[in-house]
């Protein structure tokens, strides 16, 4: 076939390596000497991209003549992290390329480096939809995943004066050499304005929508490659856009100024991603962004129904829709307007396709970031949805009040609007309405979801609530990032571990291997070294790679706990200052997450990170013991070089609070160890590691509840523990604030008078626990060995798994191996 032997497909390396600079003459428009390295950037990424060209039209190809079931996850956020390095490890050709790049004597390190990852998410939601995606592709189900295309993603996060400083995340500026824009698939999507009843040439009542605004969505592309199969799948993201004839319109009215402002509010809806998580802000702009990527999406469905000549009484059969939270949770009144507006389904058939087609994932627990629309701003946007909400909720309050005759107080509950004072649309309650299946992320989260957060749905429809606990892709977070890890695995089982995560079992003999503890260690030194560069180079600080490397990295959240982490710290510093014969082992303390721009409880333990740190770092009684390092701007590109660095890993939030997690796997499968509560996954890792190789502290969620319901009094551990109250003590002099007492007054005060997420609860039982995790670091062997146990014994957090789980009893999706083309 003559595409095996073209310069732009061939896998050969004279063939990759001609294509490189032909790329480089004919799209960058420069020879050698003149290019810069984001010249040789994209001409590599281009390079890549034609080969991958032939996979992704081979598989739209086939799916197409398939006409198999599609899983479509609608998610607000994917936070991809570099698509070069994923792309050439599941292509193969990793080395290949590595090996050209090298003798046309270019750094491959550094045109790596220089591709500007697309942050189009906050942490671990818009993750997950990104291991999700790898997942769908390698194990061959046709999938796409909808989002917004994101002008810019999470801020980029400096640190100034030991202050988190936000900058504008311009991701697109040097061009996207991953995506391609579909303008011929553009969806227009309508906003605000009201409804009018008419009666249709049947003499039927109906409705219609008389928009205020009309936008465009563009669909952007990107390829999504599976490991090692010829499955190529698509990430589609929407751009907002002015329609032209709207423009025209009010041009022609001799309104210029009119017309470009027209022009800039309709290109706002994508322009940037909201960088709060776990704290709704109840923004207009939110709402508009959301319908407006799951309405661009369920008409781009219906587009693909008409051309496979499916008919619309089966949509549900082509498409599993999952909602990756309540972001799109607007999609199951969307998908019953078009049907019933647009389309003229009667309402039983239009709900029927619309509960078949919806399943629904909740990741969190707080109430404070549970989505509610007030009445009236919704109103304004989305006038038809509301109408169309507010008749869902009529039948759906009927088939209560049928079920728990005269129980009032659950009606109130259970509706999808919240009457208790100012009138809120409940996303969370149109998402369980509208979906045949709900649910959590880990075992205890998706309990909890049912004793909690939605019991009153529980109640009603037991046979909707599933556990699908979360992974993570040993692709991008092992192979990639961990490349010597992955080697020593390979070495000794083969490869057949990274589809496959459970055959890492086959190494737990290897712990007792002394040679193999020697070899894995001097892997885990390297990285830690490498690691050691980078930080000297971010913050000008000393570490060193013989410490114990402990890391909480993650988003900034008092739920998270990182000031309890700062506690034991202090508590630490404390004991070595008064006792230098202390035996513990040097450990350094390392700390990274991005805070919410208007999260100021957050910025502020920002702050008290890095000034801990400044007292401790430059102490001369303590050089050398302990340092704390806050690792600016943690995204994923940090996270690869973070995760296989890390000795210990710190899961330290408050048991009942952290839905899953993710960041936890992603350390045990690179051989850190954990420290943590019984929360979210927490709870299964150390259920697969064994409870002999986790290092498990503090209140169960169980115990967290009855403490509260008992009353839970913080001052009086202040008041009993001594350890406690010196620390405390320490802060509130100025200690660590250069003597302004009142630096940290606000989070001291805050936890001695109310403490949210107990910190000073589970205070001594951290410390504790700490004590026993420097004393088993002592004993490097016996660390090694349990490191390794802990990376071979990771395979249940595979994504490949949650995939598996979520095709088999939610979507009902089956693999559609690709033959390709030609
Ligand atoms: C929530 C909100 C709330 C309203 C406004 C904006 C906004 C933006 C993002 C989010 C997402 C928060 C939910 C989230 O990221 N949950 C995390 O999901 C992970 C994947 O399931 C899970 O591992 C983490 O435990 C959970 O916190």
């Amino acid at each position: 076939a003559p595409y095996r032997e073209h310069n732009r497909t061939s896998l050969t390396k004279e063939k990759l390596k001609q294509g490189f600079l032909d790329n480089l003459y004919f799209i960058q428009g420069k020879f050698p000497t003149l290019a810069s390295r984001n010249d040789y950037y994209l001409a590599l990424a281009y390079t890549i991209r034609d080969r991958m060209l032939h996979r992704w039209i081979s598989t739209a190809t086939n799916y197409y003549e398939s006409g198999a079931r599609t899983v479509c996850y609608l998610s607000a956020e994917f936070l991809m992290g570099p698509h070069l390095g994923n792309n050439l490890v599941n292509m193969g050709i990793f080395g290949m390329v590595k090996e050209v790049v090298e003798e046309l004597g270019l750094n491959f390190e550094e045109l790596l480096a220089q591709e500007e990852e697309p942050g189009l998410g906050n942490g671990g939601l818009g993750r997950l939809a990104a291991c999700f995606i790898d997942s769908l592709a390698t194990l061959e189900i046709p999938a796409l995943g909808y989002g917004i295309r994101y002008e810019f993603g999470i801020f980029e996060q400096t640190i100034v004066d030991g202050w988190q400083m936000e900058k504008t995340d311009k991701w697109l500026r040097n061009g996207n050499p991953w995506e391609v824009p579909r303008p011929e698939w553009a969806q227009e999507v309508r906003l605000g304005g009201h409804t009018e009843q008419y009666t249709d040439e049947n003499g039927r009542l109906r409705v219609r929508w008389v928009p205020a605004k009309i936008v465009l969505g563009i669909p952007y592309d990107t390829p999504i490659l599976g490991y090692r199969t010829n499955t190529a799948n698509t990430l589609r993201l929407w751009k907002s856009e002015a329609p032209e004839s709207f423009d025209f319109e009010v041009f022609n009215r001799g309104d210029y100024y009119g017309a470009v402002d027209q022009k800039v509010t309709s290109e706002n809806i994508s322009k940037v991603l909201y960088p709060n998580d776990e704290q709704l802000s109840g923004k207009q702009l939110r709402l508009e962004q959301q319908y407006f990527f799951v309405s661009c999406s369920l008409r781009d469905m219906l587009r693909v129904l008409a051309i496979q000549n499916i008919p619309l009484s089966r949509f549900h059969e082509k498409f599993a829709v999952q909602l990756n939270d309540t972001h799109p949770a607007i999609a199951v009144a969307e998908l019953m307007r078009l049907l019933l507006d647009e389309y003229l389904v009667d309402w039983d058939d239009a709900w029927e396709i619309t509960q078949r087609t919806f399943a629904y994932t909740n990741h969190t627990l707080l109430p404070e970031a549970l989505e509610q629309w007030p009445l009236p701003l919704f109103a304004s946007v989305l006038p038809r949805h509301l109408e169309i909400i507010f008749e869902i909720n009529s039948r759906f309050l009927d088939e209560v009040r049928i079920k728990f005759l005269g129980d009032e107080a659950r009606l109130a509950r259970l509706s999808l609007i919240n009457e208790g004072g100012e009138r809120y649309v409940r996303m969370a309650h149109l998402a369980c309405v509208g979906s045949h299946a709900i649910n959590g992320v880990a075992e205890l989260h998706s309990e909890l979801l049912k004793q909690d957060v939605l019991k009153d749905f529980y109640e009603l429809w037991p046979e909707k609530f599933r556990n699908k606990t979360n992974g993570v892709t040993p692709r991008r977070w092992m192979i990639l990032s961990n490349p010597s890890l992955a080697s020593l695995v390979s070495d000794r089982i083969g490869n057949g571990w990274v589809r496959d995560l459970e055959q890492l079992r086959q190494l737990e003999p290897m712990a007792d291997d002394a040679d193999f503890r020697k070899e894995w260690w001097d892997v885990k030194r390297a990285n830690k070294v490498a690691f050691a560069q980078y930080i000297f180079k971010r913050t000008g600080i000393l570490v060193d790679p013989e410490s114990m490397f402990d890391f909480q990295v993650k988003r900034i959240h008092e739920y998270k706990r990182q000031h309890l982490n700062v506690l034991h710290i202090i508590s630490l510093y404390r004991r070595l200052k008064e006792n230098p014969n202390l035996e513990v082992p040097p450990r350094t303390f390392l700390f990274g997450g991005k805070a919410a721009p208007g999260y100021h409880t957050a910025k502020r333990m920002i702050k008290l990170i890095t000034s801990v740190g400044e007292v401790i770092n430059r102490d001369p009684d303590i050089r050398d013991r302990i340092k704390v390092v806050f690792v600016p701007n943690f995204n994923v590109t940090t996270g690869q070089k973070i995760y296989p660095a890390a000795d210990l890993s710190e899961q330290i939030s408050t048991a009942g609070k952290e839905a899953s997690g993710t960041g936890n796997m992603k350390f045990s499968m690179n051989g850190a160890l954990t420290i943590g509560t019984l929360d979210g996954a927490n709870v299964e890792i150390r259920e697969e590691v064994g409870a002999e190789n986790f290092f498990l502290f503090g209140l169960t969620a169980d115990e967290v509840y009855a403490l509260r319901a008992s009353g839970y009094h913080p001052y009086d551990y202040y008041n009993t523990n001594p350890h406690l109250k010196d620390v405390i003590d320490l802060l509130r002099g100025g200690s660590f604030s250069r003597g302004d007492a009142d630096l940290f007054r606000g989070l001291t005060d805050g936890l001695l008078h109310h403490d949210p997420y107990l910190l000073f609860a589970d205070f001594q039982s951290y410390v504790d626990c700490q004590e026993e995790v420097s004393r088993a670091y002592l004993d490097r062997d016996h660390w090694t060995r349990m490191s390794i146990l802990n990376a071979v014994r990771s395979g249940k957090f595979s994504s490949d798994r949650s995939i598996r789980q979520y095709c088999e009893d939610i979507w009902k999706a089956e693999p559609v191996p690709i033959t390709l083309l030609g």
